[in-house]
């Protein structure tokens, strides 16, 4: 069902506090991942606080539904969603990436509750999550798995053998997404390694493909409840999404996969922000 407008709302400001969040923590810490963070917000945004069985003060219950995120660079960005979520002190996000601080910046499953995997080594996300998808059938659970990938990531081998093993397993119950943000870590992904025609590969896989706005949060919603809908084939869920998404600067720029940033380009950032939000917010009085 599609959302209702105070849904859409509440989710849009959501998905703002968590941008915000990771704005101030890679402020705080010095640098961090930010291009693949906002690209990625508003689908975490979604998943967490709408579609993923998982509740914050149970977060180690065997029937919780699973998210891996393998484009594990995002760690700013997963610090400030988990903070939202209450799973983390805001107050620690001060330290992340500082030494001594339990929150690197690639963020580590043993010392961050709630946190499925340690990733951040691109490539292994879909065949962890593929092989927690597999437990469930064995152990007769009815949990979901989500694994989250970024197109850059797809260059590695690794996830096209998770993909051909999860088709070959008919996986239903792994949904696969992947952050189509058209920017890796060194420039477009056509230049550096082509992956078009990308939907048909998935297809060719055996996969079932789902494409969406991955920044239009009732698009998204719409288009996350097909792919959870979907029990005949394993689906692919393709986001149509912009590096740097929010933040004029950052944007489409790929040299924005990681930087720092001055108090000058912290307090136009925050202007950005909140500029964004209120055209967000427009947009669903709109379209609502
Ligand atoms: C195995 C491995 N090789 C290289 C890297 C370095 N690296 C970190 S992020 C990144 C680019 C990833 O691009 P993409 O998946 O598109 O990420 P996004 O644009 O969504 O941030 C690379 C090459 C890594 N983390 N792991």
């Amino acid at each position: 069902m599609a959302l209702t407008k105070s849904e859409w709302i509440e989710l849009e400001k959501k998905a703002s506090a968590v941008r915000q969040l990771t704005l101030d923590t890679c402020y705080w810490a010095g640098g961090a991942h930010m291009g693949g963070s906002l690209s990625s917000t508003d689908f975490l945004t979604l998943l967490y606080f709408k579609y993923l069985n998982f509740e914050p003060k149970n977060y180690a219950d065997e029937n919780r539904d699973r998210c891996i995120i393998s484009k594990g660079h995002i760690g700013v960005a997963i610090a400030a969603l988990f903070s939202e979520l209450g799973l983390l002190d805001r107050e620690e996000l001060k330290t992340f990436n500082l030494t001594g601080s339990r929150l690197g910046v690639h963020l580590d499953s043993r010392k961050v509750k709630g946190l499925e995997a340690s990733t951040g080594s691109l490539g292994h996300g879909s065949a962890l999550a593929l092989g927690t998808a597999l437990a469930a059938r064995v152990q007769g659970k009815s949990y979901k798995t989500w694994v989250l990938l970024g197109d850059g990531e797809c260059d590695e081998g690794s996830v096209w053998e998770a993909a051909m093993a999860t088709a070959n397993f008919n996986a239903t119950n792994l949904i696969t997404v992947v952050d189509r943000n058209k920017f890796m870590i060194d420039g477009n992904t056509e230049d550096v390694m082509k992956l078009e025609p990308f939907s048909d590969k998935w297809r060719a896989f055996g996969f079932e493909v789902i494409e969406a706005d991955g920044h239009h949060l009732s698009k998204l919603s719409d288009a996350m409840e097909k792919a959870m809908q979907t029990k005949d084939k394993p689906v692919c869920l393709i986001l149509d999404t912009l590096k740097g998404e929010g933040i004029s600067f950052m944007a489409g720029d790929h040299k924005w996969h990681y930087g720092a940033m001055d108090e000058v380009k912290y307090e136009l950032a925050k202007k950005d922000l909140l500029e964004y939000e209120a055209k967000r917010l427009a947009r669903v009085e709109k379209e609502a």
